[in-house]
């Protein structure tokens, strides 16, 4: 019997609507939302701005949700995914935990808009795209530089955040330095006074991790550029971190969200 803690799990820039990371979570006491933002039923088809004010709805809508126990939320991403639910974070009340997979904490390519406030793109270059021997292209290095590091504008303001922030990173990403993200958005919490934020970073591991012995996903379609992109791992190294991050991630919402205990263990 509820209420359970609440999640709300936000998948990347491929779109639609995936719901088997929520309906694990769900399995370990959890009550989550999986939330599409575009290219599912009616939302819009494509995604050049961020408007938060479509997440709050959903903020809103699991607070009052019987069954979801308050007064904080927690929030779980990868890549685009994870840079909403830094961006809600900061933006939004009643987030008590956050975790990022692979996020930038940037603004990436698009403005994020939350009321009166915005923040510029970092934006990209594709020349500096790289066609790797099988053919496949490397988008590691197309992003802009951030100039001025953790001070750069499109930095997400994640020192407004209440809740704490686990970061975890694949070594091997080659969607973006996710590694160097999330040592950058680190400096700028310290720098704004606030406690260093647990980053567990993975060797020999890719950009797109997901739960538990779910194959590795070497290469796909990436919507940003439309083509095939490598997104980086090693099979064996990346598989072990699938497993040892769900782990982390189950610990950590149970630590900051409370109330998972008295419950049968799931296998995964
Ligand atoms: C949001 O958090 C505040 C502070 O913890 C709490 O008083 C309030 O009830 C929460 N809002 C909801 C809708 O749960
Ligand atoms: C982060 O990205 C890298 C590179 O694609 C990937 O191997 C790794 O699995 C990702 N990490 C997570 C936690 O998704
Ligand atoms: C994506 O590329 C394919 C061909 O590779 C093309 O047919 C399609 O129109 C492109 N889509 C967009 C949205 O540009
Ligand atoms: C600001 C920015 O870099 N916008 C780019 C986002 O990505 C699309 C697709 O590559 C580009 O057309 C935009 O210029």
């Amino acid at each position: 019997p509820g209420p359970f803690p609440g999640v709300i799990d936000i998948y990347g820039v491929g779109g639609g609507l995936l719901e088997y990371r929520a309906s694990l979570l769900a399995g370990h006491g959890f009550a989550t939302l999986a939330l599409a933002f575009y290219d599912f039923e009616d939302l819009p088809k494509d995604y050049s701005n961020l408007h938060l004010d479509y997440f709050e709805e959903s903020m809103y809508y699991m607070l009052h949700h019987p069954q979801v126990k308050g007064p904080g939320i927690g929030l779980l991403g990868i890549s685009l995914g994870a840079d909403i639910c830094l961006s809600m974070a900061s933006f939004l009340k009643n987030v008590s935990a956050t975790v990022s997979i692979n996020g930038s904490g940037t603004s990436g390519n698009r403005t994020i808009h939350y009321k009166q406030t915005s923040i510029p793109p970092l934006g990209h270059d594709l020349r500096r795209s790289q066609v790797t021997f099988s053919g496949l292209l490397d988008i590691v290095d197309i992003r802009n530089d951030l100039v001025g590091g953790h001070e750069n504008p499109s930095m997400i303001p994640i020192e407004r955040a209440e809740g704490p922030i686990l970061f975890i990173v694949g070594q091997d990403d080659h969607n973006w330095r996710s590694d160097l993200y999330a040592q950058t958005a680190s400096e700028r919490l310290q720098a704004h006074g606030k406690e260093k934020p647990q980053i567990i970073s993975y060797p020999g591991t890719g950009h797109y991790i997901e739960p538990p012995y779910f194959p590795m996903c070497p290469a796909s379609l990436h919507k940003l550029v439309n083509k095939t992109v490598i997104w980086g791992g090693e099979f064996r190294a990346h598989a072990k971190a699938q497993v040892d991050a769900w782990q982390q991630i189950l610990s950590f919402f149970s630590r900051h969200l409370g109330g998972t205990q008295n419950r049968v263990s799931p296998k995964l």
